[in-house]
């Protein structure tokens, strides 16, 4: 039984298409999704329609796009689910909301790490693996509507301190998993640049160059830095290759390493 990871489709769904041609897969085969399969691209309708047909066969972590249509179910009242209705379809809405609410911030199996983003350099493993545990739980239940305000309207901290309280600690991790690129410090994430690595200002790390040793013996797959392209380590593959910028939508097998890619299908400009 192998595994594919995917990179971050954005609603290309004639060129993710394409790409399940492409792998060579059995029907025990599984997919990892890095998340990011909505918005920017033509036919995010299609790619969620694909994903709720797959079941357990998939595992998606959730991604900054997928928590965005999140807040706005959750938030923005009648008029937010109205505009989501019509992109996504009335009758699929709720079953949309409820695989998003499904999808853990962090999938791991053995050395083997799904997230969207990245993880701040003073997080070890296990701690990583925890909060997001608790977070997703909290976003999910009691604590959701604080932990969206926040997210969508609120200021959290700069720096991670361990002893925020639950609601700033649940925000700030979620975002953190979500939409980290590279940081300031090994306590300090920068969320706007959203440029290469060699453009950077100097003093700023992609946080793969600065992860906590407990990290060494993982493998961490993830996406959402299109402008990082394709990067390939032993501790970390990134795999958001711009697919809806007219990049390429990437799969790796997953314990294996080799790649299949294939360039944005013109059913998806
Ligand atoms: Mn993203």
């Amino acid at each position: 039984m192998a595994t594919f990871v995917i990179g971050d489709i954005h609603g290309c769904a004639a060129s993710l298409a394409a790409l399940l041609e492409r792998l060579p897969t059995d029907d025990d085969d599984r997919l990892w999704l890095v998340g990011d399969l909505v918005n920017r691209g033509p036919n995010s309708r299609g790619v969620l329609r694909w994903v709720l047909e797959q079941g357990s066969r998939v595992v998606t972590v959730l991604g900054n796009h997928e928590l965005s249509i999140f807040a706005r179910y959750h938030l923005r009242g009648s008029s937010g689910r109205d505009e989501l209705a019509a992109l996504f379809g009335a009758a699929e809405l709720p079953a949309i909301i409820e695989w998003i609410a499904s999808c853990p911030l962090v999938h791991a199996e053995g050395g083997k790490v799904l997230l969207h983003a990245g993880v701040l350099p003073c997080w070890s493993r296990d701690q990583t693996e925890d909060m997001a545990r608790d977070a997703h739980a909290a976003l999910t239940g009691a604590l959701r509507d604080p932990i969206l305000e926040l997210l969508f309207g609120g200021c959290l901290p700069r720096k991670w301190k361990d002893d925020l309280p639950p609601v700033e600690r649940h925000a700030f991790v979620i975002r953190t998993l979500t939409r980290l690129r590279m940081v300031e410090s090994k306590r300090r994430p920068v969320f706007p640049y959203t440029g290469s690595p060699d453009q950077a200002p100097a003093h700023y790390r992609a946080w793969f160059e600065r992860q906590h040793e407990s990290w060494t013996a993982s493998q961490i797959f993830f996406g959402h830095w299109a402008a990082l392209g394709l990067h390939l380590s032993g501790t970390s593959v990134g795999l958001d290759t711009g697919c809806v910028y007219g990049g390429h939508l990437t799969a790796i097998e997953r314990d294996t390493g080799r790649i299949f890619q294939v360039p944005r299908q013109p059913g998806d400009q």
